[in-house]
């Protein structure tokens, strides 16, 4: 192909993230700086993606594109978006300016593709993967020499988290101190291989879309939370320092306590704001009785509980003790889907779990499904395109 019909493509996955450490409040909201650093654990893509097409072509007319699940998104008026899509254009220019051999890709209509695995907005950090995955396929398109710290400070525009799944392993994302946002970034603070039996197992409690956003939630918190200042100031700057220590010492207590400590400070800071927000529910809790049982049972912290803006459970634990947690769960809830995959065949069901009834019971009427994964890698380029040789959209499935 060539001339003006030539359609140039690029596709990448990109995965979810889960922090232990939790960012919750902005500083600028027009640029995503957040008032604290935050640290998350990147899980596996084989469980959970964004999978983006980005293309252009002069043949392509009007405005950029986005096709997200099979239904076209607004994104002119999404400021989040254009702030990518201008960031990424303007780097593509800079290269064209020194070589003009190159072609005049940063000239020519977007039309992005993408779809996830598993429900949009369902408390499972969707605009983290996909954010990061638009990020780094138009960067792969435009054929960019941008780090994936360089590209994290595009994605966090997009979305906060997203600046935390241009990584695999174990990622801070820095809050940093400039009011340009230009050293907030994210940072490897270790790879998948440092620490690969790292397990992660999602309880879905509602795959309905959430109620309180995150971006409002946050900005209430920060106005009238009195709790907050102290969590942005003092604990968490001391708890990265101690997390981060534990993960280079694969220190799995501390790592699980500050787990524990810190998606409770988050939620009591919600729980402060006025008007009060709350993510979690009776399934919620019932999950963080299941979890202290089985800690309490071990005589140390084997597992850890954590919880975004929704009531899902997060449970991260290490392999070696599969079948004292990720088990007992599964004796629990047998017949939801989820068990199957890769992480998930692994597990035979316990039924010595000792969880008193109530908690069972909850736990029974309100779990639709779990995903059993563990600690991934970073986004990936493919050769699957969601957009074909001629420039169409490849139907959803
Ligand atoms: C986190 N969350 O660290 C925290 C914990 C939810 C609870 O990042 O407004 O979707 O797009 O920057 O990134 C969710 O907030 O918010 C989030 P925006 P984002 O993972």
């Amino acid at each position: 192909m060539s001339g003006s019909s030539q359609v140039y493509r690029s596709s990448t996955t990109a995965p979810v993230n889960i922090a232990v450490i939790k960012y919750w409040g902005k500083r600028d909201t027009a640029l995503n700086l957040p008032t604290n650093s935050s640290l998350s654990v990147t899980l596996s893509q084989k469980s959970l993606r964004a999978h983006t097409t980005a293309s252009c072509s002069e043949s392509f007319s009007g405005p950029d594109s986005l096709i997200l699940n099979g239904e076209k998104e607004e994104i002119q008026s999404s400021k989040r978006t254009q702030a990518c899509l201008k960031n990424l254009r303007s780097l593509r220019e800079q290269l064209e300016a020194k070589d003009g051999s190159l072609p005049k890709l940063s000239k020519l209509t977007l039309r992005l593709v993408s779809a996830n695995n598993f429900p949009t907005a369902a408390g499972l950090a969707s605009s983290a993967a996909g954010f990061a995955a638009l990020v780094r396929a138009i960067a792969d398109l435009y054929e960019l020499p941008q780090s994936p710290e360089e590209l994290s400070i595009i994605a966090r525009q997009g979305s906060g988290s997203a600046c935390r799944s241009l990584m695999g392993g174990f990622v801070a994302w820095r809050a940093g101190t400039k009011e340009d946002g230009s050293d907030s970034l994210a940072e490897e603070v270790a790879p998948v291989s440092h620490w690969p039996d790292m397990r992660a197992l999602v309880l879905v409690v509602s795959a309905e879309k959430k109620g309180v956003s995150s971006t409002a939630g946050m900005q209430t918190t920060v106005e009238t939370s009195t709790l907050a200042p102290a969590r942005f100031k003092e604990i968490v700057p001391r708890r990265m320092k101690e997390i981060e220590k534990a993960i280079h010492e694969k220190d799995f207590e501390t790592f699980a306590r500050i787990t524990m400590q810190d998606s409770n400070s988050f939620h009591a800071i919600c729980l402060d704001s006025w008007p009060p927000i709350h993510y979690m529910n009776d399934v919620s809790r019932a999950a963080m009785n299941a979890v202290e049982t089985a800690n309490r049972k071990a005589g140390k912290l084997i597992c850890a509980y954590t919880f975004d803006a929704g009531p899902n459970a997060v449970i991260y634990y290490l392999e070696e003790h599969t079948h004292q947690i990720a088990g007992v769960f599964r004796s629990i809830l047998p017949r939801i889907p989820g068990w199957e995959g890769e992480f998930g065949e692994a597990v035979r069901p316990n039924e010595f779990g000792s969880l008193e009834q109530k908690s069972l019971m909850t736990l029974k009427a309100g779990v639709s499904r779990v995903i059993c994964t563990g600690v991934g890698g970073g986004p990936e380029k493919i050769e699957e395109h969601l957009v074909d040789e001629k420039g169409n959209a490849v139907p959803h499935e």
